[in-house]
């Protein structure tokens, strides 16, 4: 039994969505972070950074989303999400599980919470944070550009679920990631799945669908 913490539509998603691919049984905890929820004591005791989204696993609380991803394939390899040790598609797998993790995951949280770098030009911060995830879209399409339908190829990998949650995050951005054409195509595949559907009834969620 898994136990998330998450609050909709945040990072929590993508987690939230695997444990549904998986048939994992969980409970989920909806945070309301507008009213700061994440910043009680109690939740603290699980997320000292006082953010969405928390797993706990086996009576301990993990965080940072995209290593829940990973640990949830991993702990479930019949629902073939992550490539096995050995397997060729494991060094793109990791490559870009971490290019989500290192450059476009931290240029979202400052285009949505510049006041992280503190009193400073938050403006300027953002149209940082702007043109790096457009360099990042521009990688993915050029990626997608030669037909695959998923990031890895054929097959669908935890990577997948990754990209089409950040993609969403751009929707209400100068520049969404569905301008893309080959994003967009992929957007639209991945949105078929009924995970996704149930992701949006479980977190009450509307938009995007
Ligand atoms: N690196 C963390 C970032 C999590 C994060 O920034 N979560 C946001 C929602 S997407 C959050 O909790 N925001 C509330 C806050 O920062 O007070 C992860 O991937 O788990």
């Amino acid at each position: 039994m898994y136990t998330l913490y998450t609050s909709p539509g945040t990072a929590g998603m993508m987690v939230h969505q695997l444990l549904i691919e998986l048939g994992a049984p969980y409970e989920m905890h909806l945070l309301d972070i507008k009213a700061g929820d994440q910043r009680k004591p109690e939740y603290l005791a699980l997320n000292p950074n006082g953010v969405v989204p928390t797993l706990v696993i086996d009576g301990k609380p993990r965080t940072e989303s995209s290593a829940l991803v990973m640990l949830l394939a991993e702990r479930h390899p019949e629902g073939g999400f992550a490539p096995a040790p050995g397997d060729a598609a494991r060094d793109d797998y990791l490559e870009w599980m971490l290019i989500l993790a290192h450059s476009l995951q931290p240029a979202y949280r400052l285009w949505f919470y510049p006041s992280d770098l503190g009193d400073v030009d938050h403006d300027a911060i953002k149209a940082g944070a702007r043109a790096k995830i457009e360099k990042t879209w521009d990688r993915v399409e050029a990626r997608l550009s030669d037909g695959r339908p998923y990031m890895l190829g054929d097959a669908v990998s935890a990577l997948d679920f990754y990209t089409l949650m950040l993609m969403r995050w751009s929707r209400n951005m100068p520049k969404p990631a569905t301008t893309w054409t080959h994003l967009a195509a992929f957007a639209a595949r991945m949105k078929q799945r009924p995970s996704w559907r149930r992701l949006y009834e479980l977190e009450g969620l509307t938009e995007w669908a």
